[in-house]
């Protein structure tokens, strides 16, 4: 059945799910109040670790004298937000996540997978040959498939993916895959941005990586209830919301762990795993797999850097010739100077003079100090009465000159981009008979669909080679002006 209620995406943009009362259950919580005593504990706490229920108990009952002091040298380590440790508790060792939430100071509690002690040194050859594989990729794409590649052997999930967004609120699209015989390949497909709300992306750009051990698992609930429960942006064990889960068992998942990719603190993307069956991971992969993050995102940094600069070189002897001339005979040499970021044309404004398309932009951009670059892929998503346009232009890309007001204004058409989606981007939740049914997605399922009314995004390489053109530009001016001023002596 396709028809129904529609539903309401906004139930997502507005779910806590920072705060839904509960963690899997494969782990334990106990939380303690500046008092010393547990005041909120997850139901199953007695029988994970082997004692009576906790709550109201002193927490030094629980983890003993030495073991609540470590808690506190833990988290007073200069580590970040919270902290890893070991503790027994009646008389078995635990891996420990402390870190403090609304006052609280929380401990996490999980049975080792393999009983056997943390060891980093048994991971660290493997992690140490795969970030060398890392280092050889000269494309974004090329790290990012040597890294799919290598969290799966590394985890042992069945899908690997890295899934790269177009925007930090944007969809995005599986740049790179490894995925065990059998699965239908996704490489290629794009998903819609709903799939996962701005909360979920703003924890993962707090924390490196979020296990989802067992789609079916029963939450074990936060006891005492409260109107507002624990803050668990800082969990490891943090309960997954009910619409996540089953979008992942529509999709076949059991299980899943994803990997925070992050551009300068930005989530650029995420390496996504799923299981098909229900897996968890020890400490210590997921030590690696945070190592693993953190590693990679530094090297699509520097890959994008690095392909920045190739874009600067190629540039400057362009712009060589171009900044002899003063910015009013700029216009003279329009194609080379469109041709610099690969727009399809270019407009100045000077001392207030321009076309009627950049005066309506100029009300619409943000203040930009000299030399300062702007980028929009959409003027009509900028302002709808900028659409009048869009014959002539998708996107601009501004670069502010030395006088304020002064601008070169690049321009881009619309773009039609085929794109192949998992599902319908634009109903991405359909109504069935049994309620809410996330859209399964999948190569059975693919949704193709022309993006209109954007142009090719602006790329950091076109970025950099505007802010290149801006130096060139000041430094001409300045040896004009000495120029001229040595003229005149
Ligand atoms: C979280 N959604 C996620 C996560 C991914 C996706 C990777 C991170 C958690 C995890 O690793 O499982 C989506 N997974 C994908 C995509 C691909 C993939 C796009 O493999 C493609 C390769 N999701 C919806 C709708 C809602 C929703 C309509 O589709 C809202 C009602 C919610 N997604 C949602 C929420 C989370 C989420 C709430 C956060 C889960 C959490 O960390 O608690």
């Amino acid at each position: 059945v396709e028809s129904g209620t529609p539903f309401d995406l906004s139930v997502c943009l507005n779910e806590p799910i920072h705060r839904l009362g509960g963690i899997q259950s494969y782990g334990t919580l106990v939380a303690v109040a500046a008092d010393g005593r547990v005041e909120v504990a997850a139901t199953n706490a007695g029988a994970v670790l082997g004692i009576t229920d906790p709550v109201g108990l002193p927490a030094d009952a629980v983890f003993g004298v030495e073991g609540l002091a470590a808690v506190h040298r833990t988290l007073a380590a200069p580590t970040g937000d919270r902290g890893l440790l070991s503790l027994a508790v009646a008389g078995r060792e635990f891996d420990a996540t402390v870190y403090r939430a609304d006052g609280r100071v929380v401990v996490e509690l999980e049975p080792p997978v393999d009983e056997r002690p943390f060891v980093f040194s048994r991971f660290y050859p493997a992690v140490r040959t795969a970030l060398t594989r890392l280092q050889h990729g000269r494309t974004v794409v090329d790290v990012c498939a040597a890294a799919v590649a290598e969290i799966r052997a590394l985890t042992g999930y069945d899908r690997v993916v890295a899934y790269r967004f177009e925007g930090p609120a944007g969809p995005g699209e599986v740049v790179a895959e490894s995925v065990a015989d059998g699965l239908e390949p996704w490489l290629g497909l794009w998903f819609p941005a709903t799939d996962i709300p701005p909360q979920a992306r703003r924890l993962y750009e707090r924390n490196w990586i979020r296990v989802i051990h067992d789609v079916d698992d029963d939450t074990a609930s936060l006891v005492p209830a409260v109107a507002e429960p624990l803050d668990l942006s800082d969990s490891t064990l943090r309960t997954v919301s009910g619409f996540h889960l089953e979008y992942l068992r529509n999709i076949g998942v059991r299980s899943s762990m994803s990997v925070s990719l992050l551009d300068r603190g930005r989530l650029w993307g995420l390496i996504a795993c799923h299981g098909l069956a229900p897996r968890r991971l020890g400490a210590e992969v997921r030590a690696a797999c945070e190592f693993f993050g953190v590693t990679l995102s530094l090297q699509l940094a520097a890959v994008q850097d690095a392909e920045a600069e190739r874009a600067r070189q190629r540039a400057r002897s362009a712009l060589l010739a171009l900044v002899t001339e003063l910015p009013d005979a700029l216009l003279d040499h329009g194609a080379e100077l469109a041709d610099l970021v690969r727009a399809d044309a270019v407009a100045l404004r000077l001392d207030g003079r321009s076309s009627p398309l950049v005066d309506a932009l100029v009300e619409h951009l943000p203040p930009l100090a000299a030399g300062e670059v702007w980028g929009c892929e959409s003027l009509a998503e900028l302002d709808p009465a900028l659409g009048r346009y869009a014959d002539e232009v998708s996107g601009v890309l501004v670069l502010a000159l030395d006088r304020p007001g002064d601008l070169v204004v690049w321009t881009r058409r619309e773009r039609r981009a085929a794109r192949t989606w998992a599902t319908d981007p634009e109903r991405p939740v359909r109504v069935g008979p049994r309620g809410q049914r996330l859209t399964p997605r999948g190569s059975s399922a693919v949704y193709r669909a022309v993006v209109r009314g954007r142009c090719l995004p602006w790329t950091t390489a076109d970025e950099a080679v505007a802010v290149e053109f801006g130096n060139a530009v000041r430094a001409a001016a300045v040896r004009r002006a000495a120029h001229l001023s040595a003229l005149n002596d």
